[in-house]
């Protein structure tokens, strides 16, 4: 199988900033430096230079040539580069072109919604639906739901959260995650480094249900998550009171398409772990602190699940999730002490007490590097700690502190390194390891540590290499297509969805503007991919097919990565 890849110059199809980096690439036979030509809309020549050689990229097996245009600064739509006889796909040079973006990538998290119609008014006559899953036929729950195997005497109203991914199903361990960058993305326009970014995140910035009440909508909406969150938590007087649920989902697998009002399937709770268990109590955690001046019964609230959530996991804490079957994802994580850290961090930030402040430096993770070159994510929670360590408060001893933030800048000069040393410009090793299911969402994970590097030390390499690491996501890459639904010349569009099921029926929409899709995945993990893409250069392991659910899924733990980082990048805009 070889796909179409169109030109052979290689451009983040969105744009470049005026003042930011600019790099491309170029598939070429070549292996001496190549002439290139910046042409701007008329088709004139307005910047030129030669190529760097780069020999072959492990990770795409092509020889490649690297262009940077950086030096030209001059706002305008409608560029080309050209080298090697090719023209690349067109793109913009300007302040804003991020601006969008950053609502898209949130506006996705309203379109998850379980439990509420979605308000065509709101999103597009193409986007509205009744509310799914709750408990009107031939729906099943989620308002009244058993435990698997009716292994518990309760049953729970779990209404509400946001459809994992392509699939009905609800998760806490990557429901978590994903509300957190959602809060840190409103966090970060209030803490000392940042503070004065907050207008584009205010209340009526997005196109929800909430807007209008005095909250930032981007909280309304982590709001609709958190709600959810609590409901899973097992009630007072039964065993493992306190504890969470690891997640909800149906019964058997559903076929695409699937509208969740359709959906006939048995819903159950799965059994309690200490992973979600954590991931409950670190959010509400920062909940806490986030709505205490918006509504300070709700953040109450918050702040109490946290405390019971927090101790029941520490009363069982080897509660390790099973992989139960059924239909829903597995999100099975032997681990917990990254989120042990995690929770205790949002819980020390959001009370100042000593005894959450012990356990964060009693963690191994506290003095560990948590930075891992191939980034983080639901499963590997630490470095949401210490992001928020190092940039929401000033609570840490002094020493303690400086330790922290300079782990930061620390794990963001290897970015760098990384980033400088792929003739494609991610900062993700350029191995077949660096492919894996959702990658793409680490690649941003890892320009969101560029990114706080530069917000920690105002340092303009770290904002460089975060503007230069999001490239390969916008189409600087072996396919030439950009990851992200409605951006750029050629983007995916038939992402792993029975909502947005187009593919599979003319009739449905596709995945909204702002939905990025997991990514290249040399794993090739579903049948889809295994028969289409088998031996494939890890760049290469995608295709936008909707079958394809291990390659080109969307999914809310990738979706609030791109909105972390999109914030920061619009952010950037007039530098
Ligand atoms: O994002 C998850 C990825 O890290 C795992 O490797 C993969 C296999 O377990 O599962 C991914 O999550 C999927 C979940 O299991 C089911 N719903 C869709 C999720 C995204 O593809």
């Amino acid at each position: 199988y070889v796909p179409e890849t169109g030109p052979r110059v290689r451009v983040n199809q969105v744009g470049y900033l005026p003042a930011g980096p600019k790099n491309a690439t170029v598939v070429t036979d070549a292996t001496a430096a190549l002439p290139w030509q910046l042409k701007n809309a008329g088709g004139n020549v307005v910047a030129s230079g030669t190529s760097t050689p780069r020999g072959v990229d492990a990770a795409s097996g092509q020889n490649v040539h690297s262009i940077d245009f950086g030096s030209f600064r001059t706002a305008g739509s409608g560029y080309t580069l050209v080298a090697d006889g090719q023209t690349s796909h067109p793109f913009d040079i300007s302040g804003t072109v991020y601006q969008q973006l950053r609502s898209d990538a949130l506006q996705f998290f309203y379109i998850q919604r379980s439990g509420i119609a979605i308000d065509g008014n709101l999103v597009g006559a193409q986007y509205a639906r009744p509310a799914g899953h709750l408990g009107i036929a031939p729906n099943k729950g989620d308002t009244d739901v058993p435990c698997r195997a009716n292994a518990c005497d309760y049953r729970l109203d779990v209404r509400g959260g946001w459809y994992d991914a392509g699939d009905h199903g609800k998760y806490v361990v990557n429901g978590g995650i994903a509300v957190q960058q959602l809060m840190s993305t409103f966090e970060r326009t209030k803490t000392a480094v940042t503070a004065g970014h907050g207008a584009a995140l205010a209340d009526s910035t997005l196109r929800v249900p909430e807007r209008g009440n005095q909250v930032p909508d981007i909280l309304d909406e982590a709001r609709w998550e958190l709600e959810f969150l609590m409901r899973m938590q097992v009630p007072a007087g039964k065993p493992f009171a306190g504890m969470a649920h690891h997640k909800m989902h149906d019964a058997n697998w559903t076929g695409i398409p699937m509208q969740p009002e359709d959906d006939p399937e048995q819903r159950e709770l799965q059994p309690v772990s200490t992973a979600a268990t954590l991931n409950l109590a670190a959010t509400t955690a920062q909940c806490a602190r986030l709505f205490a001046p918006y509504d300070a019964t709700f953040a109450g609230r918050c702040l109490s699940v946290a405390r019971t959530a927090y101790a029941a996991a520490k009363a069982n804490p080897a509660k390790i999730a099973q992989d139960l079957g059924g239909g829903g994802g597995g999100y099975g994580d032997n681990d917990v002490s990254d989120e042990f850290y995690w929770a205790a961090a949002e819980l020390y930030l959001s009370t100042a007490e000593p005894a959450y402040l012990a356990d964060v430096q009693a963690s191994p993770h506290h003095t560990g590097d948590v930075f891992a070159a191939t980034g983080f994510g639901w499963g590997s929670t630490a470095a949401l700690g210490r992001l928020d360590l190092a940039t929401v408060s000033n609570l840490l001893p002094q020493n303690d502190r400086q330790r922290v933030r300079q782990s930061v800048a620390d794990a963001a000069d290897r970015y760098l390194a990384t980033l400088k040393a792929q003739a494609y410009g991610l900062p993700m090793p350029g191995n077949a390891g660096s492919y894996f299911w959702g990658g793409n969402s680490n690649i941003l994970n890892n320009v969101q540590v560029l990114a706080t590097a530069f917000d920690l030390t105002g340092d303009a390499k770290y904002r460089d290499g975060a503007l230069q690491g999001v490239d390969y996501i916008f189409g600087r890459n072996a396919l030439n297509q950009s990851y992200v639904t409605g951006w750029g010349e050629k983007s995916s569009q038939n992402q792993h969805s029975r909502i947005f099921a187009n593919q599979a029926d003319a009739s449905l929409p596709h995945p909204p503007a702002g939905s990025i899709a997991g990514g290249a995945n040399a794993g090739l993990d579903d049948p889809f991919a295994r028969d289409l893409l088998e031996g494939c250069k890890p760049m290469f392991c995608y295709v936008d097919h909707i079958e394809s659910y291990a390659t080109n899924e969307v999914a809310i733990n990738w979706n609030s990565a791109l909105a972390w980082v999109s914030s920061f990048l619009a952010d950037q805009g007039t530098g």
